[in-house]
């Protein structure tokens, strides 16, 4: 008995020991962006060369074509990454609640299995981040320019300078200071290129050169899609010439709300650079329809050169991956809290279950596992995150956690580990005005549920229509697509325990 105790103790603090100095458990970087449209990225076909990192990191790992959120804001696409559930169970459902930051989420498990963990940048999930080694968040969104930072003991910090360098700058000092004999974690959360898209000074008047064409259906007539209609979020109406594009001359802002926080170095850089665009454009006596297309340009150009110091900041941590020598023994990915409206159906923001919003950047660098140039169709969701870090990391999954692991899909590319992709968005009434609504996703089809303010359906055929311009439901010919479409739909809804969504079901209208 004393000698089967005694192996059991020798196996037990052996094992103990390998787990933590294993050298070929993979450091995990995730670059953790901002509303980052996948329509404006190099390596996503976007032609204005505005993130060669970005575009050298898909080339040297894999480029994810179908990779999606499953609730297209901000607060919420954190907490479903972080704890690997969707929103009505990590208790996240829009911007407004609080993210309970005790629950299990995964960054804990690994730091309790020997890594070092950190989350560095926009957090916005207004507790304080809990089961990380290391901290250092925006408060809220976050500032463009100077912005303050919260530390772990809960001091505010001002941090001079622009908030995508600060954030990298950070997390390299962390990576620098860390305990060499164990693998690390960490999340670099950049508040870029989200609202209100300001460049940095080097950046600015970057695509000036560039006229951008209006996507196909910017003049959406929202025919047959209620909520498109009733939305908030148009480059025409909702769109501030002031707030959003920096014209002093609007009424409804005055110039300090965009540029009281600068020093006056950078004053001085924005404002020679802004006061001849306002210039020009009191000039042109801008109405209709060319005022909402000169906003657009605006909108692009800021966007886009808001994505200049993004990249330049990736770069920055890809070359330190490089110097150190870690490069081979990390896992690097990149990805956004979600899409963007880039113009598409005349919109900025996102909030819908339509492609562009839903639709996430995903790129993954894992050497050894991934082959260089993957380009990869399958479907996967952000709540797929949290198991695949566990996995990767030699770590059990959790049975509570709702995503699955990517991981057989990374080192199979052409293998698949989902038919459907789940999604429910809930903000309203809310800012921008989206309609509460869920939905499936499948690789073809797309049936979405909007329910409570008001209830209606819409089927979309995406290989027929992309752009989601025709609401096909109810139409002639698809009567047994859109039944198989609801079954799968509430199997989804049972599987996932999501009794907000199949109360709606539950309404027959
Ligand atoms: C802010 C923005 C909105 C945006 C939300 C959510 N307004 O409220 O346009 O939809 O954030 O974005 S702003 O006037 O403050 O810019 S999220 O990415 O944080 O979810
Ligand atoms: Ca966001």
């Amino acid at each position: 008995m004393r000698i089967r105790l005694l192996l059991i103790l020798a196996i037990s603090i052996l094992s103990l020991k390998t787990y933590a100095q294993q050298p070929s458990r993979p450091n995990i970087v995730v670059i953790l962006t901002d509303d980052h449209a996948v329509n404006a990225i190099g390596a996503y076909g976007s032609k204005y060369g505005a993130t060669p990192n970005l575009d050298r990191l898909a080339k040297e790992g894999a480029l994810f074509n179908r990779a999606f959120v499953v609730n297209s804001i901000c607060g919420p696409s954190r907490a479903v990454l972080l704890t690997g559930k969707y929103s009505h169970m990590n208790g996240m459902r829009d911007n407004r609640d609080r993210f309970d930051a005790s629950q299990d989420v995964f960054p804990a498990r690994l730091k309790q299995s020997g890594f070092q963990t950190a989350w560095i940048g926009k957090w916005h999930l207004v507790s304080s981040p809990q089961g990380f080694d290391y901290w250092n968040i925006f408060p809220g969104q976050g500032l463009y320019y100077n912005p303050d930072m919260i530390s772990m003991n809960g001091d505010i910090t001002k941090h001079n300078g622009y908030g995508t360098d600060i954030v990298t700058n950070m997390t390299i000092n962390w990576l620098d200071k860390r305990d060499e004999s164990k693998p690390f974690f960490v999340v670099v959360g950049h508040k870029a290129p989200h609202r209100t898209w300001m460049p940095d000074t080097t950046d600015l008047g970057k695509f000036d050169h560039i006229n951008f064409p209006l996507p196909k259906n910017f003049y959406d007539p929202y025919t047959k899609r209620i909520a498109a209609e009733m939305q908030d979020m148009s480059i025409e109406k909702t769109m501030k010439l002031g707030y959003d594009l920096k014209m002093k001359s609007d009424p409804d802002v005055t110039a300090a709300s965009f540029i009281k926080r600068m020093s006056p170095e950078q004053r001085k850089k924005w404002n020679n650079y802004y006061d001849k665009v306002e210039a020009d454009f009191i000039k042109k006596k801008l109405t209709g329809k060319a005022l909402t297309e000169w906003k657009y340009q605006r909108y692009m150009r800021d966007y886009y050169s808001t994505t200049l110091s993004l990249d330049r900041n990736i770069g920055k941590i890809l070359a330190y991956l490089d110097k150190n020598n870690l490069t081979k023994n990390t896992i690097v990915v990149y990805t956004s809290d979600q899409g963007f409206y880039m113009g598409e159906h005349g919109w900025f923001d996102k909030r819908f279950m339509y492609e562009e919003s839903m639709r996430t950047p995903l790129i993954i660098r894992y050497p050894g596992v991934l082959k260089p140039g993957t380009v990869s169709n399958q479907l996967i969701s952000n709540v797929d995150f949290a198991p695949t870090f566990l996995d990767a990391a030699g770590v059990a999954i959790p049975k509570q956690i709702q995503g699955l692991s990517m991981m057989p899909l990374l080192r199979d590319p052409n293998s698949s580990i989902r038919t459907s992709v789940y999604y429910h968005f809930y903000e309203f009434p809310g800012e921008h005005s989206v309609l509460k609504h869920f939905g499936i996703r499948t690789s073809r089809y797309k049936l979405i549920r909007f329910y409570d303010h008001k209830n209606f359906w819409e089927l979309y055929d995406l290989q027929k229509d992309p752009h989601e311009m025709k609401n096909l439901y109810g139409q002639k010919k698809y009567e047994a697509i859109t039944a198989d479409l609801k079954n799968q739909l509430q199997q989804l809804c049972i599987e996932n325990k999501d009794k907000e969504a199949l109360n709606a079901l539950a309404q027959n209208f």
